[in-house]
């Protein structure tokens, strides 16, 4: 069923569409499943900076795809492990945190795809192959087309963005601008004309490559200036913030 959502998801990218999702660090798969049934086409599982285990990861992909939604893990970091486990759990996609050289975006192709392009650690006994039941040359092929996403977001990155863009078997190239705001010395400041400047930088030089880009952003301004300068993952906040922000506006009505 994942091949589905990941089919709709690759086409809405192939056509020049714009995708939502917002980044989700709560354990209960309700609100995954929320998400989907809003209409938002992906979610990005946290595990970066959220507190889901491998386990309670992949009962989120699970609530996932009943709401169909894509669901993407960010990896804690970029070593093979936690690229192959979180594939194996049945991700659609891997997004992965602080891509600094094209080294290291190769290393999390090769970690991410089987052979030919990559070496993946091989177990067919996983959810991902339904435990086994999908056949071997399927589910080898299948397994192929999950998402690589590298994340770009400091310096260093920045300072290496042509070579990272020319890695094969990147899907989509991730800006975080909370961290890119940081190295360039306004920490938090994601709306500064020099973060700004650099994800637009970003943008053009991807686009000049034919790499998709995505980004986050919190506020409605901020994911329209994204969409308008053709950034097509539009990585739109996190379920916590979302529902404080709610329950806030709530008070703010009820009380005015
Ligand atoms: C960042 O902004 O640094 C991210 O990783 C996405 O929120
Ligand atoms: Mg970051």
């Amino acid at each position: 069923m994942i091949s589905g959502i990941l089919d709709n998801f690759k086409n809405k990218l192939s056509r020049g569409d714009a995708v939502y999702g917002p980044f989700m660090k709560s354990l209960d798969g309700s609100f995954v499943e929320c998400t989907g049934h809003a209409g938002f086409d992906f979610a990005i599982l946290d595990m970066e900076h959220g507190p889901a285990s491998f386990s309670e990861t992949q009962e989120l992909i699970r609530a996932a795809i009943l709401a169909n939604l894509l669901p993407i893990v960010r990896t804690h970091d970029a070593s093979e492990s936690a690229i192959s486990k979180a594939l194996d759990l049945g991700a659609g996609g891997v997004q992965v945190p602080q891509i600094q050289s094209a080294d290291e975006a190769h290393a999390v192709v090769r970690a991410a795809r089987y052979f030919p392009q990559g070496e993946r650690g091989v177990c067919r006994f996983v959810r991902a192959a339904n435990y086994s039941s999908t056949p071997r040359n399927e589910y080898f092929a299948k397994a192929n087309r999950a998402l690589v996403i590298p994340q770009v977001e400091g310096k260093k990155g920045l300072e290496a963005l042509d070579e990272i863009l020319s890695v094969e078997g990147l899907d989509i190239l991730f800006i975080g601008p909370y961290d890119l705001s940081q190295s360039l010395g306004v920490p938090g400041d994601v709306s500064n004309p020099v973060v700004i400047n650099a994800i637009k930088d970003i943008t053009e030089r991807a686009k000049k490559r034919g790499v998709v880009t995505g980004v986050f952003a919190d506020t409605i301004e901020a994911a329209a200036r994204w969409k308008n300068a053709g950034i097509q993952y539009l990585s739109y906040s996190v379920d916590v913030g979302i529902y404080t922000e709610a329950c806030k506006n709530i008070l703010l009505s009820i009380k005015n």
